[in-house]
């Protein structure tokens, strides 16, 4: 099997450190963490320290830390593609696998490694040319993932027989040729329900999210720059979030990456999860609409918020399980829409909502946390860039969180190798 340089550092960091876990776990194991309620067993676990998760660390708080960095830091310390101000997706997954922060060299073979693996073979867009184009992007984009199961190094090297020690290296090649593949297929569904199935053929010079941009169709330098900042941030949330979890839970099998990642897109495709940025633009468009078309006023939102509230409907992009403030992530995408799109009607909406919504939530007792979730912007910065098929945006945030997802997998076979 042909090695690369990203593999090699891997092997390095994560076999020493998976003896020094169970060791770790011998040691300390027989200690006990925590009581929990009843509430919380019929509340899924909430609160309840149930995994532990490297790459990443939610504070109810402060929010998310990326190995103990946060979202600011890392927008100033990740390495950049020329000229850009915001940081590479390349460079958070590396922290992420690594542990240490990427030099821009480190940043760059991430780039040619997931360049070198991205070829996607014909029958998976076979299979997606077969499905009725009105199917729903992320159910599209969860089956070409299953489609492409074919090419499970993991699953192949398995059949033949493959000893415990060895598991994490065709995990690892898994991970890293299905990370490589996916802006292909993203762009492949993008183009074929909404530009009348005209494809791009990726360009093998541009770092991943550039080359992301360029064959869903947006050439120009904001898109890229906004999609590099839209694939770092959305790449991790601790282990707990449905998506994680899932592909966690299913990985724990040994079902291969493509089996378990494909679990986890089903449960980002819930509207409580990552699927809130699609009803995020909806709600707003809704609203919009409701008042006759022009940029509603304050009252104008407040009485909509009441009105959904009293149908029994949530305000999607507003709560979360874990979070008690608003979410960084959130906060990182209104500064960016303050500086690239300072006159932009829909951010401006958005903000409007975030100034409106809150001490309305506030109101009701029962709900745990009013403040703005990553969901309740990041359709207004793509709108502005002319991508405003909001039913295709839960497919963006599954690209990004695949680097989470995967280095949970890599990481509990690297452990049961040692
Ligand atoms: N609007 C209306 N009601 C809300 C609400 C919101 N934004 N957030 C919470 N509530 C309600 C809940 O529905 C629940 O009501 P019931 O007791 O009647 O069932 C009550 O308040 C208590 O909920 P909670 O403990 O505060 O929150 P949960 O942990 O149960 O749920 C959710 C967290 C994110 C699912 C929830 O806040 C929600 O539905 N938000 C809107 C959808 C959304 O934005 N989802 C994206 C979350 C972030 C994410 O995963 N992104 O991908």
């Amino acid at each position: 099997m042909k090695t690369d340089k990203i593999k090699e550092q891997f092997a390095k960091v994560a076999l020493p450190m998976s003896a020094e876990i169970k060791d770790f776990i011998k040691e300390n194991g027989h200690h006990v963490i925590g009581q929990y309620t009843i509430e919380q067993v019929y509340s899924g676990m909430k609160g309840m320290i149930g995994m532990v998760t490297e790459t990443s660390k939610l504070d109810p708080e402060e929010g998310i830390r990326f190995r103990g960095y946060s979202i600011p830091e890392l927008q100033d310390k990740l390495p950049k593609a020329h000229g850009d101000s915001e940081p590479l997706p390349e460079g958070i997954f590396y922290l992420m696998l690594m542990g240490q922060l990427p030099t821009e060299d480190d940043a760059m073979n991430v780039s040619i490694a997931w360049a070198r693996r991205s070829n996607v073979p014909k029958h998976v867009f076979d299979m997606l040319d077969a499905l009725p184009v009105n199917t729903h992007p992320m159910t599209q984009f969860s089956m070409a993932v299953m489609a492409l199961q074919t090419e499970s190094v993991f699953a192949a090297a398995y059949r033949k027989g493959l000893n415990k020690k060895e598991y994490w290296d065709p995990m690892y090649e898994d991970v890293m040729n299905l990370i490589a593949r996916l802006p292909r297929i993203a762009a492949y569904i993008y183009r074929r329900v909404y530009k009348n199935n005209v494809h791009i053929e990726p360009d093998p010079k541009l770092d991943w999210a550039a080359n992301f941009a360029h064959m869903l169709g947006y050439d120009n330098y904001d898109m890229k720059r906004m999609m590099r900042l839209y694939l770092t941030i959305h790449a991790d949330h601790e282990g707990g979030n449905v998506s994680a979890h899932t592909t966690h839970l299913v990985g724990s099998a040994l079902s291969d990456p493509y089996l378990s990642f494909a679990a986890g897109m089903n449960g980002l495709a819930g509207p409580l999860h990552g699927l809130a940025n699609q009803e995020v633009v909806r709600w707003i468009l809704d609203l919009r609409d409701y008042y006759g078309g022009a940029a509603p006023t304050k009252e104008q939102i407040h009485d909509y918020v009441m009105k959904t509230m009293e149908e029994g409907k949530v305000v999607p992009g507003y709560g979360h399980a874990v979070l008690r403030k608003t979410d960084p992530r959130f906060t990182a995408q209104m500064d960016f829409a303050s500086k690239y799109m300072p006159d932009d009607e829909n951010c401006r909406i958005v903000k409007m909502v975030y100034e409106v919504v809150p001490p309305i939530l506030e109101g009701f007792k029962k709900i745990k946390n009013p403040w703005p979730n990553v969901d309740a912007h990041s359709g207004a910065f793509l709108i502005h860039y002319g991508l405003v098929e909001y039913d295709f945006y839960t497919v963006l945030f599954g690209e990004s969180r695949i680097r989470c997802t995967f280095f949970i997998i890599v990481g509990s076979c690297t452990w049961s190798s040692s």
